[in-house]
């Protein structure tokens, strides 16, 4: 540190939020380092083999929830939130229409790492022209992190029983990133309080099967990891189930009584692209391998690659109701130049024979409309 004068470090902290909320944080909290409890309870979750094949979850020993490993010098970490749901956005609407895509709703504009790190790191800057040169590194989900045990340890919000950081008043619709920092800064009240009660709709309402215990989470049948984390063939037994979700999942938030305070974002980055709020699955599964690179570009989905994006998007169309326009669709694809794609798309086509036909059946039995006499 370069300053001459002695810090006043309490003041610095209240400007450290302040600073957070005129950079278009919701709110910035400061906390310890101390994440013994999360630490045991990681070291369950990846015993219970709930990571499936995100290696990178067990890849990094302590240094996940031991700040000081993964960064030295480390004392103190800014958390801080950032809504995301744009306004105008259906949710549930477009859940409930099964020829449209579900994409989750932080995915429909642009990429939150970039922004978010970039306004960190405006937030970092603001404070070395206060103290002069110190230690610090941003992250957003990017890195060995715990992102939600620090939130909660920083007074941001308790985890509910979906596993997800919420906040009573804006519920979970949001991002969180941090800035590890080696000033040492009075700290925020941990949120110590949890107010799920006896709520459990999270938990009766995932379509898979995935909230295992309270707030924990076995991302081998979460969607979420499914669409975007699974690299291969994703088991028949959750593709049903998936309905039209082509990218993340949004069901244990949207059932949440807490969604209702979801504030809207005001960031013009957030704003969906490509109609992908609204989209048709059929519109999207046409889409060439040039035509998502560029229409992805910036976007958080790019990072799934093409083919992972037809696989899903195939089971989307599996689960549609049946069309001559979904089975072609899914048809035109029977060649593509991947077994991953080839595979899912056979799929897609079996569940649209089925539903043809049995459509074929009920009109069969169903009783001829009387004659009209003249
Ligand atoms: C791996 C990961 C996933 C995996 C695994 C999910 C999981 N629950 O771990 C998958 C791919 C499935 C996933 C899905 C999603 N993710 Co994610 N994911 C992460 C990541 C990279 C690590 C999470 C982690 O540490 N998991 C390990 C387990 C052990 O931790 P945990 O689930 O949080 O569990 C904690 C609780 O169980 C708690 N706990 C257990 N028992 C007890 C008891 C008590 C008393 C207490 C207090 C706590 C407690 O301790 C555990 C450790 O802290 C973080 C970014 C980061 N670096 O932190 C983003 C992150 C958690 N994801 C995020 C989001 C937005 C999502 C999705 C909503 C995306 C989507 N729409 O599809 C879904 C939601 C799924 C869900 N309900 O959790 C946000 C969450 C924001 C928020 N408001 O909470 C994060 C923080 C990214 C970010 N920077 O914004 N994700
Ligand atoms: S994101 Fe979807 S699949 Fe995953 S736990 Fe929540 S509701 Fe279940
Ligand atoms: S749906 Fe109910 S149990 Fe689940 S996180 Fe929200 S309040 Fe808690």
């Amino acid at each position: 540190m370069s300053s001459s004068a002695p810090i006043d470090y309490a003041a610095l902290a209240d400007r450290i939020h302040t600073w957070g909320r005129e950079l278009g944080f919701q709110q910035v909290g400061i906390t310890d380092t101390d994440l013994a409890a999360h630490e045991r309870y990681l070291e369950r979750w990846l015993a219970a083999g709930y990571h499936g094949e995100m290696h990178f979850m067990a890849k990094h020993g302590s240094k996940r929830t031991r700040p000081e490993e993964l960064v030295p010098g480390t004392l103190r970490v800014v958390s801080v939130r950032m809504d995301y749901l744009p306004p105008e956005v259906e949710t549930t609407k477009v859940l409930g229409q099964p020829e449209r895509a579900y994409i989750s709703r932080y995915a429909l504009g642009r990429d939150y790492h970039k922004l978010i790190r970039k306004r960190l790191a405006t937030l970092a800057k603001r404070i070395e022209d206060e103290v002069g040169a110190y230690g610090y590194r941003a992250f957003v989900d990017s890195a060995p992190v715990m992102e939600r045990a620090l939130a909660q340890k920083a007074g941001l919000g308790w985890f509910g029983k979906n596993a997800m950081l919420l906040n009573p008043q804006a519920g979970s619709l949001f991002f969180l990133g941090e800035l590890y920092t080696d000033l040492p800064l009075p700290v925020d009240a941990p949120f110590d309080s949890e107010h799920c009660g006896k709520c459990s709709r999270c938990q009766t309402a995932c379509p898979t099967g995935a909230i295992v215990d309270d707030k924990v989470i076995d991302s081998r049948r979460c969607i979420s990891y499914l669409t975007i984390e699974l690299a291969g063939s994703i088991p028949e037994e959750y593709r049903e189930a998936m309905g039209n979700r082509v990218y993340g999942c949004d069901d244990c938030q949207l059932v949440c009584p807490f969604t209702r305070f979801t504030r809207v974002s005001r960031e013009d980055d957030f704003a969906p692209r490509h109609d992908l709020d609204r989209a048709s699955l059929v519109r999207l599964f046409a889409w060439s391998e040039e035509e998502f690179l560029a229409r992805t570009e910036g976007s958080a989905i790019r990072r799934i690659g093409y083919e992972r994006w037809l696989r899903n998007l195939a089971i989307g169309l599996g689960n549609a109701p049946w069309s001559d326009q979904v089975e072609s669709a899914l048809r035109a694809r029977l060649a593509y130049p991947s077994d991953l794609v080839r595979e899912h798309v056979r799929w897609g086509l079996e569940q649209q024979r089925r539903k043809r036909e049995r459509r074929i059946a009920s009109d069969v039995d169903a009783p001829a409309a009387p004659e009209r006499s003249a």
